[in-house]
């Protein structure tokens, strides 16, 4: 089938067929389409945890406010972005991949809806490890794990006014670190950072200025802590294999 016929039909969901490998080339975590390619609807994901599960370093009441107005708000406002169009059934990776020609408020709304729902299921109360083969792919790439640390730290600390930093695999398998502002991520062809997804951070004031007021940099190390690495590890196999 010729590509733009095939992209078209995909995106209308009208044929049930896996994606070439062509369009995984930047492998995808995309909660909209299913295992085999196939567009899937869009829900609103629940919290994996509790309110408290990241109790003391993540606060209740943020968690609170922030899953459940913050991120719902994203929600509800991509899904009328979308509704009666063919971005309704579209995957969101394909919708990022061409989102500089899409109105503002599927880049903003669809950006805040993917992006949290990254970043809860990167978080857990529960003491998780890296894998070896993550740090040895993170060794490769920053030189140490404490390199890797500060580097990411820095682009959390260092993005100016709201956004997100970012653990990415690139499209060569290489691990790097960055940031992107208001609720752009590394699918949009907008961004600087181009790759896959691995760990998100948000930092926005919304994420942490109840308990840590102006002091990012404190949240950011409290971050640590609560860092689902068994997730992280699962992102990175999965960006491997394609
Ligand atoms: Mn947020």
């Amino acid at each position: 089938m010729e590509r733009r016929k095939f992209l078209s039909t995909v995106g209308l969901g009208a044929v049930a067929v896996a994606l070439p490998h062509e369009l995984l080339a930047t492998p995808v975590f995309d909660f909209s389409i299913d295992d085999k390619g196939n567009f899937k609807g869009h829900e609103f994901p629940e919290l994996p945890y509790s309110f408290d599960a990241l109790e003391p370093h993540i606060d209740k009441m943020t968690m609170e406010i922030h899953y459940d107005r913050h991120h719902r708000g994203y929600f509800k406002k991509f899904m009328a972005a979308i509704e009666g169009t063919d971005h309704a059934s579209t995957p969101m990776s394909k919708l990022f991949a061409g989102v500089s020609k899409l109105p503002t408020g599927i880049r903003n709304n669809g950006g805040g809806f993917y992006n949290h729902t990254l970043f809860w299921n990167n978080m857990s109360g529960k003491k998780t490890r890296p894998s070896d083969k993550l740090k040895k792919a993170i060794e490769d790439a920053f030189g140490s794990w404490e390199k890797f640390r500060e580097e990411f730290n820095r682009a959390a600390a260092t993005r100016f006014g709201s956004g997100w930093a970012w653990l990415v695999m690139d499209a060569k398998k290489k691990l790097f670190v960055g940031s992107t502002p208001n609720q752009d991520n590394p699918l949009m062809d907008v961004s600087e950072l181009r790759g896959t997804p691995l760990l998100a951070l948000d930092v926005w004031e919304h994420a942490y200025y109840l308990k840590y007021q102006n002091k990012r940099p404190d949240y950011v190390s409290a971050f640590w802590n609560v860092i689902n690495w068994d997730e992280v590890n699962r992102r990175f196999d999965k960006a491997l294999e394609l």
